[in-house]
């Protein structure tokens, strides 16, 4: 039976630490080289010892120590958990109740509002948890990265989360990666976690942050400088004599947002920093024990002192010197100095005035980013200066709530008029409901979020979104425009008094101890076999899952192309998030949002096309079910990076549901990349990029030679042109033999199915 509390029992931390001395000797022996820290906590939670390990080549079996999964991902992982008929999960897992709350009024009624609107689907997880002997974090809890953090996160631990920012435990110097559901599901019915050894970017930080500058700034510029598929494949890992200047939470900013760059994880070195934190979250018995093993929480001192021949790729950064950023409007490595924002507005058209200005988030809602926030406003208030537009704050946690309010800082934030939103992801995924008038014309938000991709927060493509601190999202918003410096210039104040702002001031950890506020978490009971499990057969948000069906062993012969993309291809644009979350778990209802956001590079048209099958112009989705529907095959062509953003493996399940057979384009990233493996769709690149410009509208794909699918082997394919005549090309994959065997079965899961039999 596994523990599953609260918070992470100390044995699990002292049995992770007791195989370090072993593990980590081992690896240095075998490659004759000193280690930097992500490697000893790979090697430490390798399911073999001895596996041969290639960097950025071999993929690897680890065994992480926990798994989280959030609602709007969780509905899925655990409808495939359930189908493998096991009687409990194998490691400590925990669902957390945090996207599907929708910002509208306010947090009471909101809160609310979610209790009862997604009853079915709340009431569905906690059986689920409760049956399975998970723990559960229900509605109000807070976003699952900040309770992580706050409860579960060690230094030397590894865990995975159906999350693409579940990488904010790096703060805490664990390494947590990010991943779809299905590998979720491998760990909890106690198969390996099965991951390509990383890459190891290096990030030296000398100085100190001073002034406006915050711990976002810095991942603001890293991924300015590795740009949105830079971090593919690699672990980032920051050290150095800056890394220790910054609080434990802030560095969980910073890796919370490598998730940006497409990397498989971020993480800082053990230190005092985090040693407070782990005591202020009344884990005092964890730091003494990280204390003992310090050593192994850290790189080697040779990798220290001569970073460049151990790291694929060195950053250097000087804290004292880097100045306030913020990016966009949609793509997050957009990214420039704050002063500079508003020639570049508008010489782009991008309207200056903002309309909304939020802080919060899994990444900026830590007591520390509060305070400094809260500093601005109070000095505002002083001085006779308002803010200029909707301010918006969504606290991280039920803790950080609790604290934040007994501390007085809730009460700055409303006296300067702020709304306060529901501890969740609220409108941050789209779950925001703007009135009309707000939305249906070109306008500017600033939010202390991570992700600014078009329609993002509140469905509308007329919103450019801008990513900074909380500190510089206070300041705009009292300014009521982007093109305004804090540092350098002036607001005008009631009186008419020019006004400087002051330098934000604030405090890493509460004076007095953190509040925990409400308790929302819920054990699993004595007697789990007594709870019943129930989906409705007749529910709109739930559907149980039927398995994929193997392959037939035939080549793929003139497969329609549902779409053409061109630019970027999020897993926004593949499955939307917003009012389509409700069917998370629902996996026929959800796929009516197919390639909804997805650009049709034949017209430019965001979501329709041509029916291959009768010509006629139709939204995706609908062309998706009646290929399907006819028992069509089929495939989708796009750029690079396709699947950037989240780990939603709807993104995966729904095209493969509705008959897709390979995915072809220029790039992939990490996490979507796996979810298509898993559920038993190829993943293939054009070997020559400029293949892509040769399809054009009406054209058909065969993939040939699959019989022979083998690790490193190219795969034919030909593009049979509309005219008649037949294009040979070839697409590269990233196959292990164990992705093979899936792609035979239909899926991963029909191979546990299989085996748990
Ligand atoms: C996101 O930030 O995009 C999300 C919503 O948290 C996703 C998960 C999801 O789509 O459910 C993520 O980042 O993985
Ligand atoms: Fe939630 Fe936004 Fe964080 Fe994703 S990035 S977990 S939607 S707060």
């Amino acid at each position: 039976m596994t523990d599953v509390s609260a918070t992470t029992p100390i044995e699990l931390v002292t049995g992770v630490y007791a195989t370090l001395d072993d593990r980590i000797g081992a690896a240095r022996r075998r490659s004759g080289a000193p280690l930097t820290l992500a490697e000893k906590i790979l090697v430490n939670h390798l399911d073999r010892a001895d596996e041969a390990i290639d960097r950025g080549v071999s993929y690897n079996d680890l065994r992480p120590d926990r798994v989280a999964m959030q609602d709007a991902t969780a509905q899925m992982a655990l409808l495939q958990f359930m189908t493998a008929g096991l009687d409990e999960a194998a490691v400590p897992s925990t669902i957390h109740c945090d996207h599907l709350i929708q910002a509208k009024v306010g947090a009471k009624t909101d809160l609310l509002a979610a209790e009862s609107g997604n009853k079915e689907v709340y009431d569905f997880l906690e059986s689920v948890a409760a049956r399975y002997g998970l723990g559960f974090w229900g509605p109000g809890s807070g976003i699952i990265h900040q309770v992580v953090l706050e409860q579960y996160a060690f230094p030397g631990g590894m865990m995975i989360g159906t999350d693409s920012h579940t990488p904010h435990a790096g703060g805490l110097g664990m390494v947590a990666i990010g991943v779809g559901g299905a590998d979720a599901v491998d760990v909890m019915t106690d198969f390996p976690f099965n991951v390509r050894w990383p890459k190891l970017i290096g990030v030296h930080l000398t100085g100190e942050l001073n002034g406006w500058s915050a711990p976002k700034d810095v991942i603001l510029k890293v991924a300015e400088l590795l740009t949105v598929k830079g971090g593919t494949g690699a672990i980032v890992e920051y050290f150095g004599p800056g890394a220790g200047s910054i609080s434990c939470t802030g560095k969980a900013t910073i890796c919370n947002m490598g998730a940006e760059i497409g990397a498989t994880t971020s993480l800082f070195p053990y230190d005092a920093a985090m040693s407070r934190y782990l005591k202020a979250t009344g884990r005092e018995a964890i730091a003494d024990a990280a204390d003992a093993v310090a050593h192994h929480l850290r790189a080697d001192d040779e990798v220290l002192a001569d970073p460049a021949a151990y790291f694929d790729e060195m950053i250097e950064i000087d804290l004292s010197t880097l100045a306030p950023h913020i990016n966009g409007p949609h793509t997050p490595d957009l990214a420039r100095e704050v002063p500079a924002l508003g020639d570049e507005a508008r010489a782009n058209g991008w309207p200056l005035e903002i309309s909304a200005a939020l802080v919060g988030s899994c990444t900026n809602s830590s007591y520390e980013d509060i305070t400094r926030a809260a500093s601005i406003l109070r000095h505002a208030a002083d001085n006779g200066l308002r803010v200029k537009a909707p301010l918006m704050i969504t606290p991280g946690s039920e803790q950080v709530r609790a604290t934040i309010e007994r501390d007085g800082l809730l009460a700055t934030f409303e006296a300067a008029g702020a709304t306060v939103l529901a501890n969740a992801c609220g409108p941050c995924i789209g779950q925001w409901s703007r009135p009309d008038s707000e939305i249906d014309h070109p306008n500017t938000i600033v939010t202390s979020y991570n992700r600014n991709f078009p329609k993002r927060n509140d469905g509308s493509p007329n919103t450019h979104a801008f990513v900074t601190s909380p500190e510089t999202v206070v300041a705009l918003a009292l300014a009521g425009t982007i093109d305004f410096d804090p540092i350098g210039d002036t607001l005008t104040n009631d009186a008419g008094e020019q006004v400087r702002l002051v330098v934000p001031v604030g405090e890493e950890l509460p004076a007095l101890g953190f509040d925990p506020g409400e308790n929302t978490f819920v054990a699993p009971p004595a007697d789990r076999h007594a709870v019943e499990v129930r989906v409705s057969p007749t529910s709109d948000r739930l559907q149980l899952l039927a398995p994929f069906e193997a392959w037939d062993g035939h080549d793929y012969e003139h497969l329609a192309i549902l779409l053409k993309a061109q630019g970027k291809c999020t897993t926004d644009h593949i499955s939307m998030a917003g009012p389509w979350l409700k069917y998370r778990g629902h996996l026929e209802n959800i796929s009516g949002n197919l390639f909804l956001g997805a650009i049709n590079a034949y017209t430019g048209v965001a979501g329709e096309g041509r029916d291959p099958l009768d010509g006629e112009i139709r939204s995706f989705p609908d062309i998706a079910k009646h290929l399907h529907e006819s028992g069509r095959a089929w495939v989708a062509v796009g750029d690079e990076n396709w699947g950037e953003g989240s780990s939603r493996e709807h993104a995966a399940m729904e095209p493969r549901f509705r008959g897709a057979k390979a995915i072809i384009v220029r790039s992939f990233a990490r996490i979507h990349e796996t979810n298509l493996k898993k559920q038993g769709v190829l993943p293939l690149t054009f070997a020559d990029p400029a293949v892509y410009d040769l399809i054009e509208e009406g054209d058909q794909i065969s993939i040939t030679g699959l019989a022979g699918l083998a690790p490193g082997r190219p795969v034919d394919c030909v593009l049979n042109k509309a005219d008649g005549t037949d294009v040979a090309f070839q697409c590269n994959q990233t196959m292990s033999p164990e992705h093979i065997e899936w792609f035979k079965a239909g899926s991963a899961l029909n191979i546990i199915r299989a085996k748990t039999a």
